[in-house]
C-alpha cells in the first residue's frame, strides 16, 4: 500500500503580494508592501510588487497550468487591501470578485482553493494606525476575516488565518528587513501576540470553516551538548515554534519564553481571556518548512529577530546549501514532525509550504533533489504514525521573495519576468508525475 492515501492533498502555493501586481486596480488600496519596498534601499534592485508575475491579469492561464500538473489543490493568499481598501469598514467587492473568479476556475478544475487570509500586506492605514503592536488590528482582522469568509464561503471549506506570524511580528517589527520595517523589540512581541489574537478571534467568528493556521516551524538542534549551547537551542526552540505552537494548540505561553522576554516586555499588553481565544479549536496546523537549525551560544551580542536572546549564533555545518543560504536537510523535517506527533498527538498538520530556491532555471534537478528528499520524509513520518494530509510546493510560480526582490526563483514554473511568459521546470514535470503516482 502506498504511504500516501488517495485523500493525500498534493497543492502547490503562493501569495497575492508575490504574485498579483495590479497594485493600485479596481480600488485596492496600498499595504505595508507597497510602501516598503517603493523605500530605496529595502529590496534588492528595489524591486516591488507592482507588476509582480501578473496573476491578476493571468490567474485563468496560471489555473490551466495547475490543471495540467494535476494538483489536486491551490494554496493563495488573499490580499486584505483589496477587500478593505482603508483595512476597515467598507468592502470593496471588485477586491472580492478577485477571489471569487480565482476560486470558481479551480473548482471548475477540481482544484480545491486553500485561501490563506494573511501573507503580510497589511492595508497601509492599519500600519499608520500602530499596526500589529496595535490590540485594535487584531479585531480589524477578524472583522475582515469575517467578511470574506461570508462572501466565499459556498465555495471554500478550508481556511487559513495567518501564514508565518513570526515573520510579520519579528522580521517586520524587530529586524526591520520585512515591512513595515520597524526595530522596535518591545513592538515585535505585542505585535505577536496580535497577531495570534487576531487569528483566534476569526477562528472562532468563522464558525462552520475548517480553519487551520501556518507557522513556519524548525528543528533546532545545539551544536554541541555543553550547557551553554543547548541553553540557546532552548531560546531558539521558544522563540521559532513555542511562542506560536503553545498559546494555538495548549492556550499558554511558555514559561521559559516569558522569562526570556522579561528584559523586553512587561506582558501588559496580555489581556484576561486572550490565550483562550487564542486557542479557538483548529482542523489543521499548516507547517512551513525550509531548513533546520544548529544553534550555539556566543559572547558576541546580536540584536537578530530572536528578541530577549542576543547572546546565541546559528552555526554554519558546512552541508550543501540552497541559493538562500539554507542548509538542506530533509531529517530536520522528519524530526520536527515526530516532535510534533509526540507533542500533539491528536493535531492533524499539513506541509502548506516546503521548497528551494536555485540559479538554475529550466533544468532544475537540484530542485527536484530537495523535493524528492522531503516528500520522502513526509512519507517516513506519516509511516511513524503522524497525522501528516497534504503536501504543498512553494511555490508554483518565481516571483517576488520580499526583500530579495526577483533575485530568488522558488518556482516550479519559471516566469520570464520580462514577457511573463511560464515555462514549466523540470521539477514541475516531476511533480505533475509523483501526483499522478499519488507518491515517490
Ligand atoms: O517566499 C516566502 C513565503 O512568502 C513565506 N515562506 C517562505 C517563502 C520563501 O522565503
Amino acid at each position: 500500500m502506498s504511504t500516501f492515501d488517495q485523500s493525500f492533498l498534493w497543492g502547490a502555493a503562493t501569495s497575492s503580494y508575490q504574485i498579483e501586481g495590479a497594485t493600485v486596480e479596481d480600488g485596492r488600496g496600498p499595504s505595508i508592501w507597497d510602501t516598503f519596498s517603493a523605500t530605496p534601499g529595502k529590496t534588492a534592485n528595489g524591486d516591488t510588487g507592482a507588476v509582480a508575475v501578473d496573476h491578476y491579469h493571468r490567474y485563468h492561464e496560471d489555473v490551466t497550468l495547475m490543471a495540467r500538473l494535476g494538483l489536486r489543490a491551490y494554496r493563495f493568499s488573499i490580499a486584505w487591501p483589496r477587500v478593505q481598501p482603508l483595512g476597515a469598514g467598507r468592502i470593496n467587492q471588485r477586491g472580492l470578485d478577485f477571489y471569487r473568479k480565482l476560486t470558481d476556475a479551480l473548482l471548475e478544475q477540481d482544484i480545491q482553493p486553500w485561501p490563506t487570509l494573511y501573507h503580510w500586506d497589511l492595508p497601509q492605514p492599519i500600519e499608520d494606525a500602530g499596526g500589529w503592536p496595535a490590540r485594535d488590528t487584531a479585531a480589524r482582522f477578524a472583522e475582515y476575516a469575517v467578511a470574506v469568509y461570508e462572501a466565499l464561503s459556498d465555495r471554500i471549506t478550508h481556511w487559513t488565518t495567518l501564514n508565518e506570524p513570526w515573520c510579520s511580528a519579528f522580521l517586520g517589527y524587530a529586524t526591520g528587513r520585512h515591512a513595515p520595517g520597524r526595530r522596535d523589540p518591545a513592538a515585535s512581541v505585542r505585535a505577536a501576540h496580535h497577531l495570534l489574537l487576531g487569528h483566534g478571534l476569526a477562528a472562532r467568528a468563522m464558525r462552520d470553516a475548517q480553519v487551520g493556521i501556518t507557522l513556519n516551524l524548525s528543528h533546532v538542534s545545539p551544536r554541541s551538548d555543553t550547557a551553554a549551547d543547548m541553553d540557546a537551542a532552548r531560546r531558539i526552540d521558544g522563540m521559532q515554534n513555542r511562542i506560536f505552537l503553545d498559546p494555538v494548540l495548549s492556550a499558554a505561553y511558555p514559561d521559559d519564553v516569558l522569562d526570556d522576554l522579561g528584559e523586553v516586555t512587561a506582558f501588559d499588553h496580555i489581556q484576561e481571556g486572550d490565550l483562550k481565544t487564542i486557542a479557538a479549536p483548529l482542523a489543521f496546523v499548516g507547517i512551513n518548512y525550509y531548513a533546520p537549525m544548529v544553534v550555539a551560544a556566543s559572547t558576541e551580542r546580536d540584536e537578530s529577530a530572536y528578541v530577549g536572546s542576543p547572546y546565541v549564533s546559528f552555526h554554519d555545518r558546512g552541508r550543501p546549501q540552497t541559493a538562500m543560504g539554507w542548509e538542506i536537510d530533509e531529517q530536520g523535517l522528519l524530526e520536527l514532525l515526530l516532535r510534533l506527533e509526540r507533542e500533539y498527538p491528536t493535531q492533524a498538520w499539513y506541509i502548506t509550504e516546503n521548497g528551494a530556491a536555485f540559479d538554475d532555471e529550466v533544468h532544475d534537478s537540484t530542485r527536484i533533489d530537495y523535493l524528492k528528499r522531503h516528500i520522502k520524509a513526509c512519507a517516513d513520518a506519516i509511516d511513524h504514525g503522524v497525522t501528516v494530509k497534504g503536501y504543498f510546493v512553494w511555490s508554483l510560480l518565481d516571483n517576488f521573495e520580499w526583500a530579495y526582490g526577483y533575485a530568488k526563483r522558488f518556482g516550479i514554473v519559471h516566469v520570464d519576468y520580462t514577457t511573463q511568459r511560464r515555462t514549466l521546470k523540470d521539477s514541475a514535470r516531476w511533480y505533475a508525475d509523483v501526483i499522478a503516482r499519488g507518491g515517490l
